[in-house]
């Protein structure tokens, strides 16, 4: 199977230019994937109606809510914008930082890189931050240069909110959208697959998705955006299933083996034996076996789910996670990750739980291959949590009649993916956390009366 299908027009879909109903305004409001918008950024933005900067924005373009994204030069999260990239001078000094910065590793959906945020003219101009329109009008607006609103006065509180977060994935994936939606580059898979949720048990686990619209050219999933209820997010991507590739990828792999130097390198990089002789002496491994190294270093084999990345409230952002391995490793990030904080942990124990009985019942996930798939982890200082299933890229359907169980070992031809065995063990590591922690004891409790109302009601 192709990694992406054929790209279809707006045409296709019969979506050229649709403005959202109110139903998918509604629906966008509740939950999201990638961005945050700002609300009192619009409100500022509103008000800064006299500039009279050239190219500053017209009092109906200060109107709209500006999106700040950064361009990074390698992948990785996307970088907090800091105090000082806001106060330096901006034309010179501003550009040499933001390009230098260290926009570290790979990029979430959380989100998953700045460079997917950005449009391609974007990612050719590395290292400018810029203020785009989330208002489309149909007509064609250049992006606006940070330069031109550098003397907009921003409070720290919305400097922090002017975050993009992209923790895995592929960089130049994702776009602004329209208030409180993303859009993400063209997946026939994805979009096939949003469409049979629709009417699916899972449906109320995965983003809300609005059809497919054209921007620039380019066909994108119009999706809501997942951080765009919280206020300040600290969000985590876990990778689920045994598996990461494709068994297609292996017998493609077999059939005509193409090592690639990049995989090599990030080998390397964590690894310096992780290459075999041959590997090193032709500098490339093959994707398969990239994969399944990173499977093996990480606790994808061993538990079913791995972490991605992170990124923190206060701006910092990891992807070093690919030798957290242990049990005992992946509890000592989660109980980073929420800051020690046994509600949240509960909070994203009942999810879960709900999220691992609709999997039970859904008939999507029994007619697919989940691979690739991520579990999206939300919370802030509110008490909000939430967990979403997200990236169905590599979500492929069974032939028709076939059906997986998701929690038995895979062997190259069953297309198992340790989905379920996996969810099970995040969810025993969850337990963990909390019973580490000091209301411990109760929560798990809690949770297996949870389960067990739930199968007493099944039955
Ligand atoms: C990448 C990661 C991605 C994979 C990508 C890998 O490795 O496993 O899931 O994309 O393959 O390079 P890492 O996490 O170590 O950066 P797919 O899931 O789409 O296969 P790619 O380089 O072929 O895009």
């Amino acid at each position: 199977m192709p990694k992406e299908g054929r790209r279809k027009t707006s045409k296709d879909f019969g979506l050229s230019g649709t403005p959202l109903t109110e139903g998918s305004r509604a629906e966008r409001r509740t939950a999201g994937k990638s961005s945050q918008i700002c609300d009192d950024l619009a409100q500022t933005a509103a008000q800064i109606t006299t500039s009279s900067a050239a190219g500053a924005p017209t009092v109906m373009d200060a109107r709209r809510v500006p999106q700040v994204t950064i361009t990074p030069e390698g992948g990785g999260c996307s970088r907090e914008i800091q105090q000082e990239d806001w106060e330096d001078p901006v034309v010179g000094p501003l550009r040499r930082k933001l390009s230098n910065s260290s926009i570290s590793s790979t990029g979430s959906s959380v989100v998953e890189s700045e460079d997917d945020l950005l449009s391609d003219n974007e990612s050719k101009s590395k290292g400018i931050v810029t203020l785009e329109p989330l208002v489309d009008t149909g007509e064609s607006k250049p992006w606006w240069k940070l330069k031109t609103i550098v003397h907009w006065p921003f409070s720290a509180t919305q400097r922090r909110k002017l975050s993009w977060v992209q923790l895995a994935g592929h960089k130049g994936n994702f776009k602004a959208a329209d208030e409180g939606t993303i859009l993400k580059k063209f997946s026939e898979n994805e979009v096939q697959c949003f469409e049979k949720l629709r009417e699916d048990a899972l449906l109320s686990f995965v983003p809300g998705y609005h059809g497919v619209v054209e921007k620039d050219g380019e066909s994108f999933l119009h999706m809501t955006d997942l951080l765009a209820t919280f206020d300040l997010p600290n969000v985590m991507d876990c990778k689920m299933g045994v598996r990461t590739y494709l068994e297609e990828e292996l017998v493609r792999a077999r059939e005509r083996p193409k090592p690639r130097e990049d995989l090599y390198r990030k080998m390397v990089e964590v690894d310096s034996d992780g290459p075999t002789p041959q590997e090193h002496s032709q500098r490339g491994v093959t994707k398969p076996r990239y994969m399944q190294w990173r499977e093996s270093m990480s606790s994808t084999n061993t538990l079913g789910f791995r972490i991605e990345g992170i990124k923190k409230c206060d701006g910092t952002c990891r992807t070093d996670f690919k030798k957290t391995r242990s049990r005992q490793d992946v509890i000592q990030v989660f109980r980073d990750f929420v800051g020690g904080d046994v509600d949240t942990i509960k909070s994203y124990l009942s999810r879960l739980t709900d999220i691992q009985q609709a999997l039970k019942t859904s008939d999507f996930f029994r007619q697919h291959e989940v691979i690739g798939s991520s579990l999206l982890f939300i919370h802030d200082h509110t008490g909000n949590a939430q967990v979403w299933i997200i990236d169905f890229g590599k979500t492929t359907a069974l032939p028709e009649g076939q059906t997986l169980n998701h929690d038995i070992p895979w062997q190259e031809g069953n297309r198992e993916d340790g989905y379920l065995w996996g969810l099970e063990n995040l969810l025993q590591t969850l337990k963990s956390v909390c019973s580490e922690g000091t209301a411990g004891e109760t929560f798990c409790s809690v949770t297996k009366e949870k389960n067990q109302t739930t199968e007493t009601e099944g039955q």
